[in-house]
């Protein structure tokens, strides 16, 4: 599979902690380049709009009320098979279940607070990506 690109977010969790550095160096080290990176408070209809696929979900509330609690830092990486391969470094959703070495086993704090968001798709990445960035914030 040839060069792909998906959209990260190093949630509010990652910021307050001052860890962003922390995460991009496992970003980087699994071999994914980042092409594009903007710090942002996330407003919530950004949020709303973001997340709307869970908004019949118990859980999206909360979900929004911590996306806006604080800065975010949305990224786009890009490598081979980037999208099935920072799902596969940010590890489960709930952290609890994560493999060693993932990101979330590292740095998250709950299923809820945990740290990174990753695209599910590649068509996904595309329509994330267009949400927060043009081309010309993405150098590559
Ligand atoms: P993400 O979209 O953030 O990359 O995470 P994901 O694919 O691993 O998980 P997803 O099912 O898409 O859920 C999106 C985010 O919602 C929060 N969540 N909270 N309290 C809960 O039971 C619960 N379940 C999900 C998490 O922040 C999850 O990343
Ligand atoms: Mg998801």
């Amino acid at each position: 599979m040839a060069n792909e690109r998906t959209f990260s977010i190093l949630k509010p969790d990652a910021t307050r902690r001052n860890i962003t550095g922390a995460v991009n160096a496992v970003i980087e080290a699994a071999g994914l380049r980042i092409v594009g990176q903007r710090r942002i408070r996330m407003t919530r209809e950004q949020a709303e709009k973001f997340y709307e696929v869970h908004k019949e979900r118990p859980f999206f509330g909360e979900l929004v009320e911590f996306m806006t609690s604080g800065p975010v830092v949305v990224q786009v990486l890009e490598g081979e098979n980037a999208v099935a391969k920072y799902r596969e470094v940010m590890g489960a959703t709930n952290p609890a279940q994560a493999a060693d070495g993932t990101i979330r086993k590292q740095f998250a704090e709950s299923v809820g607070e945990n740290t990174v968001h990753g695209s599910d798709s590649a068509d996904n990445a595309k329509l994330e990506i267009a949400q927060f960035f043009t081309d010309a914030d993405i150098a590559a």
